[in-house]
């Protein structure tokens, strides 16, 4: 299904007087608010292959009615989303959840949607139908050579999917680590999950970059092979240059300073890419934005502050992703929110006032600083991410757009009423 310029345009003049009302207000209060609205337009989030259906949980999964049967109509609902905000521009791919049996259709098909093809991502946590050997120990951490080359070969699998779609990077997550005390030497897990790491590294494109993706706890429970950002960049360290941390918001233990971390990873150049979602607990991967907006600013206002201190590319320099995926919502409706939720966070941090803070800082004024930091957060920027969308020719009202245009009705009738999303 299509959204049609008309429709876009028709909704956009019915909300014009309004938008530009609540624009010219805020627009009067910023000093540079073409670079900030350009700023916003070019900003770009890439959206999972895999939350495009129903997530679900390990007691069940609910799915709703029209999910994409196929990864072309994956592809298809990431470019319904990207007309309507224009922000979307990306698609990260699961494989084997899945495989481009056909790239240069399914690349001819994506560029049709304005689409391309950022990080593709490895499975060696779960076992395929056809496997050979199992994962239930570990995969590039295995004691069997065998295991660990079967891993490593199907990362390597991964990177050629991906350079037939003119990705450039490869995220590997792995569930490596262990149930119990005693179960793992962890030195040595340590060691033969590097040097399995190592082979993968090499058969890197040299203009690729490798994301050495880290998690607390989950499926394992008592160590995580890759369980923090420090074994993350020790990895990333050992392995290269063309090797980096991502971050993964849900994937920290409570109250985790997370903007801590992404403000050290930048200053030494190792912070390759992002996956966003919220959470409560642990990895819930909630919609961004949903459970601590605050935190997610605070993020964005050192991601602003650490690029521009080494004069990086906001829109291209690292990998933005989403990695979001739950049981109740409609999931486009959902990347709506996340995606909208993103440019919000971007916005407040590109308002920050960074020469007042830094006097306040250097003067060790902590009551400015907060005032400084909160006077950003505090404003009301959602005309100026708008703004950027109609700007680049999406909705006013995106998610207001999808259910007035009843996007989600006409995919059922198109798709039908039960349908699984292939993944997860
Ligand atoms: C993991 C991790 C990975 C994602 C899988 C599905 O918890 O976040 O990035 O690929 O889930
Ligand atoms: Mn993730
Ligand atoms: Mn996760």
């Amino acid at each position: 299904m299509q959204v049609e310029k008309y429709a876009i345009d028709n909704h956009n003049s019915d909300l014009l007087a309004k938008h530009i009302k609540k624009f010219e207000f805020i627009a009067s209060d910023i000093s540079q608010v073409k670079d900030i609205v350009q700023k916003l337009k070019d900003f770009q989030v890439a959206i999972p292959s895999w939350a495009l259906g129903t997530g679900g949980t390990r007691f069940g999964r609910f799915s709703g009615g029209g999910e994409p049967r196929t990864l072309e109509e994956k592809i298809e609902d990431v470019g319904l989303l990207h007309k309507l905000n224009q922000s979307g521009g990306a698609i990260s791919l699961h494989i084997p959840w899945d495989i481009p049996q056909n790239p240069t259709a399914i690349k001819s098909l994506a560029v049709q949607h304005g689409l391309r093809f950022d990080a593709v991502n490895s499975n060696t946590f779960q076992d395929q139908k056809d496997q050979e050997l199992s994962y239930k120990f570990g995969s590039l951490q295995h004691v069997d050579k065998a295991v660990r080359k079967q891993a490593i070969d199907h990362n390597i699998e991964v990177i050629r999917h991906g350079v037939e779609l003119g990705s450039d990077s490869i995220t590997v997550w792995l569930s490596d680590g262990s149930c119990f005390p005693g179960q793992l030497n962890f030195r040595k897990a340590f060691q033969r999950t590097l040097d399995s790491l190592k082979e993968i590294y090499a058969a890197l494109p040299a203009n690729w970059k490798m994301f050495v993706e880290y998690k607390a706890f989950e499926p394992n429970f008592y160590s995580m092979t890759v369980g923090d950002w420090g074994q993350s960049l020790l990895y990333a360290n050992k392995l290269g240059p063309q090797a980096y941390t991502l971050v993964d918001l849900g994937h920290h233990l409570p109250n985790a300073n997370i903007e801590q971390i992404v403000a050290l990873l930048l200053g030494e150049g190792k912070l390759g890419g992002f996956h966003f979602n919220d959470s409560k607990y642990g990895d819930d991967d909630l919609t961004v934005g949903s459970i601590n907006p605050y935190q997610l600013f605070l993020i964005f206002n050192e991601l602003v502050e650490g690029m521009d201190a080494r004069s990086m590319n906001h829109a291209t320099d690292l990998g933005w992703m989403i990695d979001a995926s739950h049981n109740v919502k409609d999931p486009l409706e959902d990347l709506l929110q996340s995606v909208e939720a993103i440019k919000i966070a971007y916005a407040q941090a590109l308002l920050v006032d960074t020469k007042a803070l830094q006097q306040a800082q250097d003067q060790s004024d902590v009551a400015r600083a907060q005032e400084i930091l909160q006077q950003a957060y505090r404003t009301d920027v959602r005309p100026l991410v708008a703004e950027a969308r109609l700007q680049a020719g999406g909705a006013l009202d995106p998610l207001g757009l999808f259910r007035t245009h009843k996007v989600r009705e006409q995919l059922i009738k198109e798709r039908g009423q039960k349908t699984v999303a292939t993944g997860l």
